[in-house]
């Protein structure tokens, strides 16, 4: 792989897109890369991923403009297929997915770091939809995972000015949920991810999948999901170790972490 970086440590996965010279702009090279590595991660063994850019100023400074500039209209389709098919992949990923992200977010930066569960971002990172100023409309997804993430308010301003906002504003936002120094960043997500993949890999699972699917349906339908992927955990080696280690009367063998399986 020329262009993604793929390192785990125990059972967190570290995606990084690594393109430097061009802010680690998304060309179709970058999206096919990154499609193959996460049709390679091991959920067997990893249970939380981080997808971050490679050095210190931009996270992804959107999808590559040269590229597209020379687009033809059947070329643009298949380039936002494929770009949408991946960001689609990131979001519905069986384990949780956090983007760091590391500094510039924009554009097509913007949106996939909204196709990850949590953001998390350094005090440079700066966010916004600029596709207005370049005659597009954001195309991967973030006319509508801006809105559901910050509502269609905020998310309309966004848009319609193709204004970026720095780290401290995202936060107010809630487009990301906490800001830490750029040396800080990565350690506090690798800590966030361990504790992830410390809990029972079924239900953290079941929980994502009952949050993303239940977001799409009314609530008596989303009250259904979540009663389905709830009984799902039962009879689960990690609900009898989980149960177990709770009602365990011995208060040494209660403290101690009984490690949980992938069945
Ligand atoms: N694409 C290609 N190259 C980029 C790039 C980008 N998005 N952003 C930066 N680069 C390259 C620059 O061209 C420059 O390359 P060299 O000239 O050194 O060869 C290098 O990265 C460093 O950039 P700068 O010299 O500009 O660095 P500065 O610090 O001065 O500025 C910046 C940083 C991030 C403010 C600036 O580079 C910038 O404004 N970049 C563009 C940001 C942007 O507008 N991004 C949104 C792109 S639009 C679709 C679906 C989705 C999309 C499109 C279609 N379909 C469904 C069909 C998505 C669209 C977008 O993401």
């Amino acid at each position: 792989m020329e262009f993604i970086k793929y390192e785990t440590d125990g059972a967190v996965g570290t995606i990084t897109i690594s393109r430097e010279k061009a802010l680690n702009a998304l060309n179709s090279q970058v999206l096919e890369e990154l499609d193959q590595t996460l049709d390679n991660v091991d959920l067997d063994v990893i249970r939380c991923l981080i997808l971050t850019g490679a050095g210190d100023k931009s996270f992804v400074a959107g999808a590559d403009i040269g590229e597209m500039s020379t687009l033809t209209k059947a070329e643009g389709e298949a380039f936002g297929k494929k770009g949408n098919d991946v960001f689609r992949k990131l979001e519905t990923f069986p384990i949780p997915v956090i983007a760091a992200v590391n500094g510039f977010a924009l554009g097509g930066g913007c949106e996939i770091s909204m196709s990850c569960d949590i953001r998390i971002c350094s005090d440079n990172a700066v966010f916004g939809q600029p596709e207005v100023g370049l005659g597009i409309t954001p195309g991967f997804g973030g006319t509508q995972r801006l809105a559901r993430l910050v509502g269609q308010g905020m998310a309309k301003q966004l848009i319609y000015t193709a204004r970026n906002i720095k780290a401290d504003e995202a936060y107010r936002i809630g487009l990301v949920n906490a800001v830490y120094p750029q040396e800080e960043l990565l350690p506090a997500t690798q800590k966030m991810a361990a504790g992830i993949a410390m809990n029972a890999p079924i239900a953290v699972r079941n929980c994502k999948k009952a949050i993303n699917e239940g977001l799409q349906v009314d609530m008596d339908q989303a009250i259904v999901i979540e009663e389905k992927l709830f009984g799902d955990c039962f009879e689960t080696e990690d609900q009898k170790a989980g149960m177990g280690n709770f009602l365990e009367k011995d208060k040494e063998k209660k403290l101690k972490h009984v490690p949980f399986q992938n069945k």
